[in-house]
């Protein structure tokens, strides 16, 4: 991808994460639930300009976040059939789930990215409880419920663990700084040897535990990193989580981020009042801002495959 004027890269990864383990189907009928619906709404949000999609699965019969792996690999093998784009299984899984089921989507489906949770938090969601009346299905209380009370566990050992089994996997570690402490557990293990630069960054801002999502701790997260890593020494994309995920990820674009992402994980809105009806529509409408306010296109699956060294989709397990 070519540098174009202010040393930015020409164009932006965009990366769609389809469903997550944060909303949950009462809060939007349009959440996509099955392997095949979320193999559907991957194909569609790559067709739209995403060059990677974010995957968490669900179980069909109860919608709740899950880490089996044949329902992985479902999905999975289902967006590589019809599409190009670059699969990132999740290994944060849901809340509550224990290290080794988070974990075991690399090993057994080798992917060629997957996320890593930088550091523990709070990942606090009960304040969404305020805003339903009823559930669609009984866990959805008692999962949201149990976020006042749940540290989202990434100690060191897990880290490093977490790396390693992806450095036997070939798989690049996206690595999910939920605040600037975060980009200090990084250094660490830099250091220690254990991650590899550069590094694929990702600033997660707006989850209650974590820091917000404003332009001030945004840049305060950038200046760290470049000081910590050095400015060539890594790649970076930025999540805003709910209503701040447009104004956040353009600021991130005209700041000369290498990657934003939108998607039902972090966002159920359109705009104010309307829920996007797909993840696709989130994609569409951040790829015209960006392209509107900074000309910078997306890049393409391929493209991104280079940028970043990963291994290619003829090497991944499913
Ligand atoms: N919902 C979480 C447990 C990840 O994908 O690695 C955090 C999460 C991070 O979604
Ligand atoms: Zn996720």
């Amino acid at each position: 991808m070519l540098i174009g004027f202010g040393g930015f890269l020409e164009k932006i990864i965009i990366t769609a994460a389809i469903t997550g383990a944060i909303h949950t189907p009462t809060m939007s009928p349009y959440l996509p639930i099955t392997p095949e619906q979320i193999a559907e709404e991957a194909v569609k949000a790559a067709k739209a300009g995403a060059a990677v999609v974010h995957i968490h699965v669900r179980d069909p019969k109860n919608s709740r976040p899950t880490t089996d792996v044949n329902i992985f690999r479902e999905a999975a093998s289902r967006i590589r059939e019809k599409s190009d784009v670059i699969v990132c299984l999740t290994t944060g899984g849901g809340l509550g789930i224990p290290k080794e089921d988070r974990i075991r989507v690399v090993p057994v489906l080798k992917p060629e990215m997957a996320s890593l949770n930088m550091g523990s938090i709070n990942f606090a969601l009960y304040p969404l409880l305020k805003q339903f009346k009823s559930f669609k299905y009984s866990w959805e209380k008692e999962y949201l419920l149990m976020t006042k009370d749940l540290i989202f566990r990434n100690t060191f050992e897990d880290i490093e663990y977490f790396c390693r089994t992806m450095e036997e996997n070939n798989t690049k570690p996206e690595l999910e700084c939920y605040d600037v402490g975060h980009l200090f557990n990084a250094a660490q293990l830099v250091r220690d040897g254990v991650l590899k630069l550069p590094l694929y960054i990702q600033f997660v801002m707006g989850i209650l535990g974590g820091v917000g999502a404003d332009i001030e701790q945004l840049v305060h997260m950038k200046r760290t990193a470049d000081r910590l890593f050095g400015e060539k020494n890594y790649y970076w994309s930025v999540v805003g989580a709910g209503r701040q995920e447009f104004p956040l990820c353009i600021t991130a674009a005209a700041m000369g981020s290498h990657g934003v992402r939108v998607g039902l994980e972090d966002n159920l809105y359109l705009r104010r009042g309307q829920l996007a009806k797909s993840n696709a529509e989130l994609v569409e409408k951040i790829v015209k801002l960006v392209y509107e306010v900074t000309g910078r296109e997306p890049a393409t699956p391929e493209e991104v495959r280079k940028l970043l060294g990963l291994k290619g989709k003829d090497k991944v397990n499913f």
